[in-house]
């Protein structure tokens, strides 16, 4: 059997709510990581790029109603269809940062009263992430923040469920990263987080999430 001896890239996911800085975290650490000599790719699900994707957008943007269950198998089908690709980016050494990942996929779909294990299972197996950087806006800034855009889930109230049920998926690798502060202090506290763990995930083997 061939033994891969190149070091593997790390799996970094972000979570949070909509509007708590997630997409421009992404952006400044993938800069910053390439400018430490990193090899390192951003994504972000859902992929609206893919046949499926466009189904999630057009159900996002309002153009398209579907039942709770279907879409929400659709964006973990959304998931599934990347992660072959996935796969080799890591084991070639490439670090992926993810905008949002299965964490997201629980924390909506149940946050709409579907049952949380259920919403769980369709996504058991795909790759575990070796870090979820949870960004996590308080409540006050929350309501602060309220003109949400005209996407389905841009509401208030809507969002601070989100936000409970995301405090209810955390796990060990978790790490919490208060969105309160300004955009340069979140991305020092992130930046050391992410070059930590990728130096710590480089001989670890890769994971199947929820196995
Ligand atoms: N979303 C995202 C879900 O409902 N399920 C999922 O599996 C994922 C990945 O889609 F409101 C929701 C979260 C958000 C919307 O996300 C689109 P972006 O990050 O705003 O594109």
């Amino acid at each position: 059997m061939k033994v891969s001896t190149t070091p593997r890239g790390s799996l970094i996911v972000f979570e949070g709510c909509d509007r708590s800085g997630k997409t421009t975290q992404c952006a400044k650490l993938v800069e910053s990581l390439q400018a430490q000599g990193e090899e390192v790719k951003l994504m972000k699900f859902p992929d609206r790029t893919t046949t499926i994707g466009t189904l999630i957008n057009n159900y996002l943007q309002m153009s398209q109603e579907l039942d709770d269950r279907v879409v929400h198998l659709l964006f973990s089908a959304n998931r599934w269809e990347a992660i072959e690709s996935m796969k080799k980016t890591l084991k070639a050494g490439t670090t992926l940062i993810v905008d949002r990942y299965a964490f997201s996929g629980i924390a909506y779909s149940a946050a709409k009263g579907l049952d949380l294990e259920w919403c769980r299972s369709p996504d058991i197996g795909l790759i575990k992430p070796d870090k979820v950087i949870y960004l996590s806006v308080n409540e006050q800034i929350m309501s602060e923040r309220a003109n949400y855009g005209n996407e389905r889930y841009e509401k208030i109230d809507f969002q601070k469920r989100v936000h409970n049920i995301f405090l209810q998926l955390q796990e060990p690798y978790w790490q919490n990263v208060s969105a309160d502060g300004s955009i340069d202090v979140i991305h020092k506290e992130i930046n050391t987080i992410v070059s930590e763990t990728i130096r710590d995930s480089k001989v670890k083997p890769l994971l199947k999430l929820w196995t």
